[in-house]
């Protein structure tokens, strides 16, 4: 095998930590220099008295403004393009599914710089040119199709372009063309897996030695439960739109939180309240500064996404910082009676049993003016006797268990497997139909 600091990427994929600092800082300068040609940026920077030219290094940063989706939204359809039209080769959007969607362009050398970096992901998590790679995610305006599509290719992989949903072909195309690693939502992996015990077929059969797992919020039981199903290595994968899409940070064969590609985008974590940077190692949210983007830089985003830097080095050699995997949004946390609850808080007590299947519904509810929670859970096709009286201990288990977790009591609903609706993409958890 090929040694990997000479593949694709590897200048900027081992820099140590002060030629990355210096990297940076240089990148930062021409990024904001980039920026102000859009008309919003120049705008922007005007009304901030910004001076360009005394943005020298990266502590310099945090003298600039944020960027928020509504900046974004209020920047439809082009306002912060920096070139012409003609020089835009791809434009991607977000995917809101309320109000205008947030639109992304991209010159050339950008969809080249993220194949780039997809490509240095995938090979990071073990992928090389002799493996056959399924994209088992929707393409169109989203990017985890396209991202990872010019990513695998870059790498050298036979690509198959399966899109979302279609679950047998799915199946029967892994098995024909000898599939090695997959692209998917981690709920969309959990459901083919499911689909495939039901059928009375194990999913080990595949054969699939890595999964490239991301696009939404998942635990670590999640992954854990994954892996031991299939019998791959699942690594987490994370990205937005705004920031290119997917290849913003990936895990290393250690699995032990996600190294951000720091050459092309600048780390912040701050307190969302008083937007302040936390302290190094404190949950915050995750704000993100391109540093190597031509049609469409953005400056401080706002990601929403919480999570936390892990500072100490991490044992592959890799100096670019590592993120713990995301709590989730903070437009995900859910007050129910006054308590602070994220579902995933509700998916790790979940994913501990073996008798429960991976897919899960959160439903809230108002009874007598009270806040209700109702979690739906699917028994999974192997490992349960189906008597009444283990469902009944096990229903028993779960509310047990989850008011140890959050702190009250849910209704616990134990359905029949396949009950609940499949997801292709990302996965809808919560339904909230209260007052
Ligand atoms: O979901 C890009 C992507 C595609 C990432 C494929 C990974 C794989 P958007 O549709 O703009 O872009 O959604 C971005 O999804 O702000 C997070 O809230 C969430 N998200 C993405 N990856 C993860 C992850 C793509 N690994 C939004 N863990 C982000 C937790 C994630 N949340």
């Amino acid at each position: 095998m090929s040694d990997p600091k000479d593949r694709i990427g590897a200048k900027y994929e081992w820099m140590g930590r002060d030629e990355l600092t210096a990297f940076q800082s240089q990148a930062l300068r021409q990024s904001v220099t980039q920026a102000a040609k859009s008309p919003y940026y120049s705008r922007i920077f005007t009304q901030a008295d910004i001076d360009v030219d005394s943005i020298v290094g990266i502590e310099d940063v945090t003298r600039l403004p944020f960027t928020t989706k509504d900046d974004l939204r209020f920047s439809y359809p082009n306002t912060m393009l920096t070139v012409e039209p003609e020089q835009v080769v791809r434009m991607h959007t977000s995917s809101g599914t309320t109000g205008k969607p947030t639109a992304i362009f991209h010159t050339q050398e950008d969809v080249d710089n993220w194949a780039e970096l997809m490509a240095r992901s995938l090979a990071m998590g073990g992928a090389t040119p002799k493996d056959v790679f399924q994209n088992m995610s929707g393409y169109g305006l989203f990017t985890g199709g396209l991202g990872l599509h010019y990513g695998a290719e870059r790498l050298g992989m036979w690509v198959i372009p399966a899109g979302a949903g279609n679950t047998a072909r799915q199946i029967l195309l892994i098995r024909d063309f000898h599939v090695t690693v997959i692209h998917a939502t981690p709920s969309y992996a959990m459901h083919v897996a499911e689909r495939m015990l039901q059928e009375g077929e194990d999913p080990k059969s595949l054969n699939i030695k890595m999964a490239a797992l991301g696009a939404e919020p998942y635990t670590e039981e999640l992954r854990l439960k994954l892996q031991d199903l299939y019998g791959f290595k699942a690594f987490n994968s994370y990205g937005l739109s705004e920031m290119n899409g997917p290849g913003v940070a990936f895990e290393c064969p250690y699995q032990n939180g996600l190294h951000v590609w720091e050459d092309s985008y600048l780390v912040e974590i701050i307190n969302p309240e008083t937007l302040q940077p936390v302290a190094d190692g404190e949950v915050g949210e995750l704000v993100l500064t391109t540093l190597r983007r031509t049609a469409m830089p953005i400056i401080r985003y706002r990601t929403r996404d919480l999570t936390r830097k892990i500072t100490a080095d991490c044992p592959c050699g890799r100096k670019h910082v590592r993120l713990s995997r995301f709590v989730g949004r903070s437009d995900d946390m859910l007050i129910i009676r006054g308590v602070n609850v994220f579902p995933s808080q509700v998916e790790e007590v979940i994913m501990r049993h073996e008798w429960l299947g991976g897919n899960y519904v959160i439903t809230l509810t108002t009874k007598e003016a009270l806040d209700q929670m109702t979690v739906k859970v699917e028994i999974a096709k192997s490992g349960f006797d189906g008597s009444m009286l283990t469902l009944r201990r096990l229903r028993d288990e779960l509310q047990r268990e989850l008011k140890e977790q959050i702190g009250f009591t849910a209704e616990i609903d134990v359905l029949e497997p396949g009950s609940l609706p499949a997801s292709e993409g990302k996965a809808k958890r919560v339904i909230d139909e209260r007052d």
